[in-house]
């Protein structure tokens, strides 16, 4: 039977290598990602009769071209096609943990969230609506303690479940970006869609708002697969680029990143709850 990838993505100190290290014991192979000296970890497990192969991505809080980190992970989740891709959001820095989730979710790979450090948010008086996320996110989430290996068990068994699940992945709730800009990643996506059907390397969408964020791995990607016909497409993109930097006055990236926030701060209203205590600490 084919053997499952699960990637572990995550913040830094967000607790993936404790929880990698609980899911693979002894069985691992330590090397390095090719071409850079960025640690490469990987283990294979039998699960409920099957292989599975656990890779602990590096740890990034977004997945931007200008970090090795960064490039490594988002190359990994997009050229290797991990069955699941599992983040592990740090519960008492959840804010900031959600930006990769996004991320995640706009690449459009199957993604289960692990809540962990949930110990620390409680000691801190943080109380998350657990369900409340997966149904804003539309993601699965299972809550851990990692260095106690609590809910690891639920964890794996959510991301095989995944993994084998026909389900396509939700493009709702996910990013929507404002009116202006969905209407350039549109354009541009219906060039992408004529002119290189059946070529395009990645999801036509994921790949418009790329190449209007000036994406230069995801040009090079395109230009690589498109030859010709890409000069119309770059000249798409150049335009809605440009369209949007006189309408905003501001770089288009910088625009997507704002509204990333303005999206992930909506969510973590919703979802989480500061005990009066922890309000006064902090103040
Ligand atoms: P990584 O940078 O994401 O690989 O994070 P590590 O796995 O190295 O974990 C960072 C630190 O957090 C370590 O000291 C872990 O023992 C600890 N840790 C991991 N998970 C939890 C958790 O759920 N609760 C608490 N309190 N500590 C954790
Ligand atoms: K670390
Ligand atoms: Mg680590």
């Amino acid at each position: 039977e084919r053997v499952l990838t699960i990637a572990l993505a995550g913040n830094p100190n967000s607790g993936k290598t404790t929880i990698f290290n609980t899911l693979t014991g002894t069985r691992q192979k330590v090397g390095n990602w090719p071409g850079v000296t960025v640690e490469k970890k990987e283990g294979l497990i039998e699960y409920r009769g099957q292989t599975l192969k656990i890779v602990d991505l590096p740890g990034t809080y977004s997945l931007t071209p200008f970090s090795i980190e960064e490039i490594v992970a988002r190359n990994f989740i997009l050229d290797d096609h991990p069955d699941v891709v599992i983040d592990i959001i740090d519960a008492s820095n959840l804010e900031r943990s959600l930006y990769l989730a996004t991320q995640l979710r706009e690449l459009d790979c199957k993604v289960v969230f692990a809540l962990n450090m949930m110990d620390v948010a409680t000691a801190r008086g943080a109380k998350i609506d657990v369900a409340k996320l997966s149904e804003l996110l539309d993601v699965p989430v299972v809550q851990t303690v990692g260095n106690r290996q609590k809910g690891i068990d639920d964890l794996l068994a959510a991301a095989v479940d995944l993994a084998h699940s026909n389900k396509p992945v939700p493009q709702k709730r996910k990013v929507r970006y404002n009116p202006e800009v969905e209407k350039a990643i549109e354009a541009l996506q219906q060039d992408l869609a004529a002119q290189l059907r059946g070529i395009l390397p990645y999801h036509p969408r994921w790949t418009a708002i790329k190449l209007i964020e000036n994406d230069t791995i995801v040009q090079e990607r395109v230009a690589a697969v498109a030859g010709e016909k890409g000069a119309a497409v770059f000249e798409t993109a150049r335009r809605q680029r440009e369209h949007l930097a006189d309408r905003f006055n501001d770089e288009p990236e910088i625009i997507t990143t704002d509204e990333r926030y303005g999206f992930i701060s909506g969510i973590v209203k919703e979802v989480l709850t500061t005990s009066i205590r922890q309000r006064i600490d902090i103040s």
